[in-house]
């Protein structure tokens, strides 16, 4: 538990006290997200989102307090959770809920979010942010919980979802993603909060008017229930704008992948010989960091088009058997299971550095390495670990095999989080506005939202757009203003 929680009721945090740092940082940010600080200017005064109660779940970080404040920039009330046990950044939290005193913050946010969560507080967390009934008290006014939902990996629309059935039948939908452990906690949750009030998620879920999803896993999720015909709000995806997943796992790792290697090792990484495991995007950022610091680059890749694309980017493609012994900095992108086995690991170079950036934790085989007979394990510092082998050499874990730029660095930069959140602000602004247009369902920006993202960027970049002539237009039969692409370009 926070030894410093403040104020349960209102909000609850690590520790008020660092909100002047926090607010430092948001302040800095805030220069690298032009999109976001643009979106504000635009509708400040329209207030497009006057009257939206948003209940967001995502890392609560200081790029997330700057999407927060556009949200109340642009007339939505908001209460905030994260998506995770980690990834709250406590000093952001704090400055959140504090406010700035200026127009933008003019007063604090409830926040309920700490780094080093348990899970029970993880799930606790998310139910506070339906929690209204403060505000419909301040307000006189006689609803109970939010009308718009924004979520990272699907739990907080899930729990809506979740709550409704448990209230109507007992049961809960069986979730894979889920850990029986998280089942027993949503559990006892959505009893207590039945036997406190049997209709409260049937009076909480008719109110919400949509909801926009930020990640690959939660749009999954999603997608299955909108095919089991569960789904009770229409939600806009997201992670598959081109601003969105084109840049955050490509331009994100790229930037934090080296990052981390030097903090957790200071190894020199120019003419050493690296591999990359997967040449999807974020396998191409890392790739191309890597080559940017002078290494020499392998790639290993399953599908033929990725290959060829990784061939003729210049580099090697090979399958891990046949280099295994020649390599100094390992990275596995693939999001998948036993890329790389205590067999591979057996063949390595001494203090070869073993790291993962794709989802989950089972691409290295960090559980079957530390088994192995006759292995050690040395901490090394936080999140570097030391695996020694019987053959005498050793081998350089990192962030115990979990996502390493999130551990051993801080995650993606704040410029490439504002083309990502201001996807986000207007996902919130067309669902609150359009949810009958759009209908229950799991829908995407049109092309020309997606390209006004991009387009909110390139000032900052000193970018100068070439615009069509009519005679230009009329050739390629498009409109001048865009869109330029049709939905099946993948850029
Ligand atoms: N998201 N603001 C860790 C990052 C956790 C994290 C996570 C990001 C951001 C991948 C989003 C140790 C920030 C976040 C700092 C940090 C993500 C989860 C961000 C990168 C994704 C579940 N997802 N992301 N900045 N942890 O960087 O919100 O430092």
């Amino acid at each position: 538990m926070p030894t410093n929680l403040l104020n349960e009721q209102a909000f609850k945090i690590r520790d008020v006290n660092l909100a002047t740092e926090g607010r430092h940082h948001i302040r800095l940010a805030q220069a690298e997200m032009p999109g976001l600080m643009s979106l504000r200017e635009e509708h400040k005064a329209a207030q497009p989102l006057k009257g939206a109660r948003i209940a967001g779940s995502l890392s609560m970080t200081v790029q997330t307090a700057v999407l927060i404040e556009t949200f109340v920039a642009l007339g939505a009330e908001v209460r905030w959770a994260s998506c995770n046990i980690f990834s709250t950044q406590d000093e952001a939290a704090a400055a959140i809920v504090v406010g700035s005193g200026t127009p933008e913050a003019p007063k604090g946010v409830p926040v309920f979010a700490w780094k080093g969560q348990t899970s029970e507080e993880y799930w606790s967390c998310l139910e506070r942010t339906l929690d209204w009934s403060a505000e419909a008290a301040a307000e006189g006014a006689d609803f109970t919980g939010p009308n718009m939902l924004l979520d990272d990996g699907g739990d907080l629309i899930f729990l809506v979802h979740q709550g409704v059935i448990f209230e109507q039948s007992g049961q809960l939908l069986q979730q894979q993603s889920w850990t029986n452990h998280e089942h027993e906690i949503v559990r006892n949750l959505l009893e207590a909060s039945k036997a406190s009030d049997p209709k409260r998620f049937q009076t909480i879920a008719p109110a919400i008017i949509g909801a926009s999803e930020e990640t690959t896993t939660g749009v999954q999720r999603l997608r299955e229930l909108a095919a089991e015909d569960q789904l009770l709000f229409p939600v806009i995806n997201v992670n598959d704008s081109a601003t969105k997943s084109k840049f955050d796992n490509k331009y994100g790792i790229r930037h934090s992948l080296v990052d981390g290697l030097n903090r957790a090792t200071d190894m020199l990484i120019g003419g050493k010989v690296a591999f990359v495991a997967g040449y999807g995007d974020v396998g191409k950022g890392s790739a191309e960091a890597l080559r940017g610091q002078g290494a020499r680059v392998i790639v290993s890749e399953i599908d033929p088009i990725c290959a060829l694309q990784a061939a003729l980017d210049g580099y090697q493609v090979a399958q891990i058997e046949d280099v295994v012994e020649t390599v100094d900095f390992f990275v596995t992108a693939t999001g998948n299971v036993n890329v790389i086995t205590p067999a591979h690991i057996a063949k390595m170079k001494n203090l070869a550095v073993l790291s993962n950036v794709g989802h989950f934790d089972n691409e290295i085989d960090v559980l079957g390495l530390a088994a192995t007979p006759g292995v050690t394990k040395v901490n090394i510092r936080p999140l570097v670990d030391e695996y020694v082998m019987p053959s005498g050499r050793s081998v350089l874990v990192l962030s115990e095999g979990r996502v390493m730029n999130l551990g051993n660095a801080t995650g993606h930069p704040s410029f490439v989080m504002s083309a990502s959140f201001s996807n986000q602000v207007l996902a919130q602004i067309e669902a609150y506005q359009n949810a009958a247009d759009l209908g229950i369902g799991v829908h995407t920006l049109s092309r020309i939202l997606d390209e006004k993202v991009a387009r909110l960027h390139l000032a900052a970049l000193g970018v100068k757009l070439t615009e069509l002539t009519t005679e230009q237009a009329k050739y390629v039969g498009l409109p001048k203003e865009g869109p330029y692409k049709s939905d099946l370009y993948r850029y």
